[in-house]
């Protein structure tokens, strides 16, 4: 019998902050056990402009014994495959814990029903950079003329539809922006860190938006700046995040990328973490079509972020 128990400890200094209960740790083996066979194709992911500013539900949550850890890739309102994908690793809500690594809305199909699944579970996801410009679109639905990229966004009309369901838009607002597994020596984060950054000490921005680090070792939205997060990230936690459907599956010292493109037409991934001992496995299903066309644009500046 497996008791999952949930808690949430309140640090003075940090807000929301995790305290580890008695559970073991696991060592889980880079790369090991991986059963996704094919790397999605090169995709262009998604970008959405936020603000820079720390949102006030920054917070990180403590998550007791579970059987398994089941950690799935940017979903996109890709609902279908969402429930595929727990068919597939046979998931049992009353055991197993249920995490996702964001962008759970926008470009596909059924972003409300998304989350309203991942709220019935009591499944946790970290904020991703489209949650967050689903929390800018409420803030400036405020502002007597909100930017007009804004009102013409798909993140428009999800909020105005989502504020409509009280219980969905708590689920997205109370969205932490990392998530500790002390189990696994590992942090969820939507696009990635900062080396030698704890995520505490980042801005929401970099947690959603980070690709590369510039030579003034800032975290910039861009591929063609800097260096990969990837290839600096140093420890001492391995990373896991989503974000980066162009490189698709990345298993690297320290990092495991899950975003496989699913609303792209590639696939919806998810790294189970065992309970016990044994090495993670990738798991996918295939997109069920392609939702979205690929837009190549540039990356939005740190400081004036774009709307989409
Ligand atoms: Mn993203």
């Amino acid at each position: 019998m497996f008791l999952v128990m949930v808690c949430l400890v309140l640090q003075p200094s940090l807000g929301w902050s995790l305290v580890p209960l008695a559970s073991p740790r696991f060592d889980v083996a880079q790369g090991a056990g991986m059963r996704l066979d094919t790397i999605v194709s090169p995709r262009q992911p998604g970008r959405g402009g936020i603000t820079r500013r720390n949102p006030a539900h920054r917070r990180g949550i403590c998550l007791g014994m579970a059987e398994r850890t089941i950690i799935v890739g940017d979903v996109h309102g890709c609902r279908e495959e969402v429930e595929a994908l727990l068919r597939l690793t046979r998931y049992k809500p009353e055991v197993d814990r249920l995490v996702f690594v964001g962008d759970l809305v926008a470009k596909g199909p059924d972003s409300l029903g998304v989350l309203r699944l991942l709220s019935s579970l009591g499944a946790t996801s970290v904020s991703g950079n489209h949650e967050q410009k689903l929390l800018r679109c409420a803030r400036q639905s405020r502002a007597l003329f909100p930017p007009i990229e804004l009102l013409d966004s798909e993140h428009w009309g999800i909020m105005k539809e989502l504020r409509t369901k009280p219980h969905v838009w708590k689920y997205v607002k109370e969205m932490p922006l990392y998530l500790h597994l002390p189990d696994y020596d590992s942090v969820v984060v939507h696009a990635g860190m900062l080396p030698g950054k704890r995520p505490e000490h980042m801005s929401a921005f970099d947690l959603t938006m980070i690709r590369t680090v510039m030579e003034t070792g800032e975290a910039s939205p861009r591929k063609d700046a800097g260096k990969p997060w990837t290839e600096l990230w140093d420890g001492p936690e391995r990373v896991i995040f989503g974000h980066d459907a162009e490189k698709g599956l990345q298993v690297g010292k320290g990092f495991i990328g899950l975003d496989t493109g699913c609303v792209y037409g590639g696939k919806l991934s998810a790294l189970v973490l065992p309970g016990k001992s044994g090495n993670g496995d990738v798991m996918s299903v295939p997109a069920h079509r392609n939702y979205a066309a690929i837009v190549k644009r540039p990356a939005p500046s740190r400081n004036r972020p774009r709307s989409s």
